[in-house]
């Protein structure tokens, strides 16, 4: 269908959806094969370690992590290899050039459910957004073959911006829905990140979880759907910083080094990145409120990125000069753990429908780049 190329001022979320993998990994199962994995190679490596001519690999520690991060547990695509101390990493067989492939099958189960959950189809849908912190390949997109799976005319990209993936596509989106570009968009995060946790790194081994989600973004004036949300307004903040950093990509090949190595892997300087992301965030979402003439205390609802239970309550303790009730600013991370972009919506896709027309709400990003990406939402 050609689409007619008129602008449009009221553009709405009109449905979301949520893919979550059957397989959990709990934290003890995690420190139980870090450490055992520690204990093999401290040892093995005795002696080198005494003479300082080897790092010995720390161990990992259960009430460490749930006080640290608040996470107690984390969904994977794939459990088999993880918990093994000879693997430490999922085992996801690779699949044929002709097969759907693992990302665009996860994309597929979240996009449909998006789709179901807007009264959508995907005759009404003119664009797909594949946005997440990593996709499996370059090319062909992963949004095309989504796009092609579905049926769906018109165009699909893919985007990566590590944990503000899902908001600066929704941005686009947006102004893709508001310029008249498309009727409707459908903006997918398939975040299948265990390949890239360092299984064997206690500082990091218990951040991530696998997870897909989508959003349909609309016209206000055609949308069909029980539950829509009016976007009052967008706004996004990048500043270059090097305390979240992974070096894999397709210059490994050209490099000839070890393609797997720590530093190709997620890296963080985990306590920098707290320090500096938290009055950065508070400091957008303030100014991005002023902006439409709000009040931190006219929000309903923070639909806040999952990485941190401690920087989700001290950022909201900024804005709202206290810790927030769990109805307020919902928590998933202590289920889902950091699932990179699309934390925020799980956090709105399964806290939102309570909400009543004309009460406001927040989704809001913020991670590696750094990279922070706000919306602000109105019930109808
Ligand atoms: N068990 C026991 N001790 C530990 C462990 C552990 N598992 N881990 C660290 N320690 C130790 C440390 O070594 C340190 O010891 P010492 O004092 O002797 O040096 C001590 O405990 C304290 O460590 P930290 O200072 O690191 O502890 P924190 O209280 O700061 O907590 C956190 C660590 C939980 C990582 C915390 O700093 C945090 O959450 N920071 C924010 C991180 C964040 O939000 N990052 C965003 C990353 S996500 C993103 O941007 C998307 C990237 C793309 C996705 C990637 C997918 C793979």
């Amino acid at each position: 269908m050609t689409t007619p190329a008129q602008r449009c001022d009221e553009v709405v979320i009109s449905g979301s959806g949520l893919w979550t993998p059957e397989h959990v990994v709990t934290n003890e199962e995690l420190v139980i094969a870090l450490n055992a994995y520690a204990d093999r190679f401290n040892e093995t490596y005795k002696a080198e370690i005494e003479a300082g001519e080897r790092e010995p690999v720390m161990r990992s520690d259960p009430e460490f992590i749930h006080k640290a991060s608040g996470i107690r547990q984390r969904h994977v695509y794939v459990k088999d290899g993880i918990l093994d101390i000879d693997v430490m990493r999922p085992l996801i067989p690779e699949r044929g050039e002709d097969e759907l492939s693992h990302q665009a099958e996860i994309a597929l189960a979240a996009a449909r459910d998006a789709l179901e959950h807007s009264g959508r189809e995907a005759a009404d849908i003119d664009a797909v957004i594949v946005s997440c912190a990593y996709t499996q390949r370059a090319y062909p997109a992963i949004a095309i073959e989504v796009q092609h799976a579905l049926g769906i005319e018109g165009f699909g990209f893919d985007m990566l911006v590590a944990c503000s993936a899902a908001t600066f596509a929704l941005h686009r989106a947006y102004e893709m829905v508001s310029s008249g570009t498309a009727r409707a968009v459908l903006v997918i995060n398939p975040e299948l990140v265990s390949p890239q946790v360092n299984y064997r790194d206690r500082d990091s081994h218990f951040i991530f979880g696998d997870v897909a989600t989508a959003v349909v973004i609309e016209r206000g004036d055609t949308a069909v759907s029980e539950h829509q949300y009016r976007i009052l307004g967008t706004r996004a903040r990048t500043q270059y910083a090097n305390t979240i950093r992974s070096n894999f990509g397709y210059m490994s090949h050209a490099y000839g080094g070890d393609p797997f190595a720590p530093d190709k892997l997620f890296h963080q300087e985990g306590r920098a990145v707290f320090r500096d992301v938290c009055p950065m965030a508070a400091e957008h979402i303030r100014g991005h409120l002023e902006q439409h003439e709000l009040q931190p205390s006219n929000v309903r609802r923070w639909w806040l990125h999952q990485a941190n239970l401690n920087m989700n309550q001290l950022i909201a303790k900024k804005l709202l000069g206290r810790v927030p009730e769990e109805s307020e600013a919902p928590i998933v991370l202590d289920r889902y753990a950091n699932t990179a972009s699309a934390g925020s919506i799980i956090a709105f896709h399964l806290h939102n429908k309570d909400l009543q027309a004309g009460e406001q709400g927040v989704i809001c990003s913020f991670g590696a780049g750094y990279s922070i990406g706000s919306l602000i939402l109105e019930k109808r």
